[in-house]
């Protein structure tokens, strides 16, 4: 027994703390000016720094305005005014519970003199945030990022054509959240100009002509131009700067997208070195091999700033019907004037859906992802313990 305790233990904390990345070494994070609060979330600073006054005896000097901005193995690295700093949370929001804060987050921040670490006081109300569902019938929701502006959907270009419902699914999620939509399609190289422009016909006819897409190609092509061309006469923007001109400065955007979409690579890019881990694909099915691990805001030269992720496994379609009917505006309001409540659009009398369909308000592909993502979304909240669902 006393030999045991003579060992010095080492907390679980420690270990993780120590196979983080030093606070210098984390690099193209953006300035405190970058992130501008909300008016609602300033208001709740304030309310928080003089109620920890009060009730806690808290010296107001210790109490800092925060975004986090990083998150490694569940540790945030906090931008605050003077400075980013390594966080853990206060006693009173159960410590450990480290999926409870996201990247992009404003939280209270408590910097008592002499720590190493700031204390996350409390976490600040979202104006929004990026979330998905996540596990089986008893799932949970998981919080990608808090407060974006933008989500790009990125999707990897190649000799087949690509997955519009994969697109319209995590345009869904995106419009459920608040967040502007927007395509990257990366790796046009491997594609070659007539599959990128048949690629660009049929988003152009899943998510409409407004629609915001940017080709990219991170590998040199012999037919450049030709993409280009091919990318332009579509209405696509072209490159790193189409991309810069999607996430304007002042912007917060999330990447949502596959696992070897080339999210990281595409960053590299922008940053104009390699900042971020890239890794192979399988050439079997084209699958990464989730590479980062890390998420993080990267602040982009001469434009806003945006959030890396690691590639998501799944996005299934729960209780977002708001996000459905903002994609497909048309059909949601057609589905309401079906004769059956759960009308499936399939096969039923009276259904209006179908009956416009057949005059030809909306194209084939744009009806049948509907139907897929609307079918999807019936079945699951079927399944789901009605409790979980939100
Ligand atoms: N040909 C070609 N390959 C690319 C392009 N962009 C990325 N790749 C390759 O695709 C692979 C995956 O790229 P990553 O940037 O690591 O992908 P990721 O989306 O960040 O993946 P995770 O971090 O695992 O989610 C790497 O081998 C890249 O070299 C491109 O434009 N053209
Ligand atoms: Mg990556
Ligand atoms: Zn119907």
């Amino acid at each position: 027994m006393a030999k045991r305790s003579a060992k010095r233990r080492v907390s679980r904390a420690d270990r993780v703390e120590q196979a983080l990345p030093a606070l210098s070494l984390l690099t193209d994070l953006p300035s405190f000016d970058e992130l501008v609060p909300t008016k609602e979330q300033q208001e709740a600073f304030d309310g928080s720094c003089k109620r920890l006054e009060r009730e806690e005896g808290v010296d107001r000097c210790e109490l800092a305005l925060g975004c986090v901005v990083r998150l490694d193995r569940g540790f945030p690295a906090v931008m605050t005014a003077s400075g980013v700093t390594r966080s853990e949370f206060a006693a009173q929001l159960t410590k450990g519970d480290f999926s409870r804060v996201a990247v992009g987050d404003w939280v209270c921040l408590r910097m008592p003199e002499g720590h190493e670490m700031s204390l996350i006081q409390e976490i600040l109300p979202r104006e929004s945030d990026i979330a998905r569902w996540k596990g089986g019938a008893r799932g949970e929701r998981q919080t990608l990022a808090a407060n974006v502006d933008v989500v790009l959907v990125v999707q990897a270009l190649g000799a087949e054509a690509i997955s519009c419902e994969r697109i319209a699914r995590s345009a869904v999620v995106a419009a459920d959240c608040g967040a502007h939509v927007c395509v990257v399609l990366t790796k046009a190289d491997r594609a070659g100009a007539e599959v990128l422009g048949e690629d660009l016909g049929l988003i152009e006819q899943v998510l409409g002509s407004d629609a915001r897409v940017a080709v990219t190609a991170a590998k040199g092509s012999s037919d450049e131009h030709g993409l280009e061309q091919a990318a332009r006469a579509h209405g696509a923007l072209w490159g790193n700067e189409g991309v810069r001109e999607l996430v304007p400065h002042g912007t917060i955007a999330i990447m949502l997208g596959e696992s070897g979409a080339g999210k990281s690579t595409l960053l590299n890019a922008l940053l104009g070195r390699d900042a971020l881990e890239t890794g192979a694909v399988r050439e079997r099915d084209d699958a990464g091999r989730h590479t980062t691990v890390a998420r993080r805001m990267v602040s982009l030269p001469d434009a806003g700033v945006i959030v890396d992720e690691p590639g998501l496994r799944s996005l299934p379609m729960v209780g977002h019907e708001r996000g459905l009917a903002q994609v497909f505006p048309e059909i949601a309001d057609a589905a309401r004037g079906c004769r059956f409540r759960d009308c499936t659009h399939t096969h039923e009398p009276g259904c209006e859906v179908l009956e416009r369909f057949g005059s030809g308000s909306f194209t084939p592909v744009r009806l049948e992802t509907y139907l897929a993502l609307a079918h999807e979304m019936r079945e699951s909240a079927a399944t789901l313990d009605p409790d979980v669902v939100i």
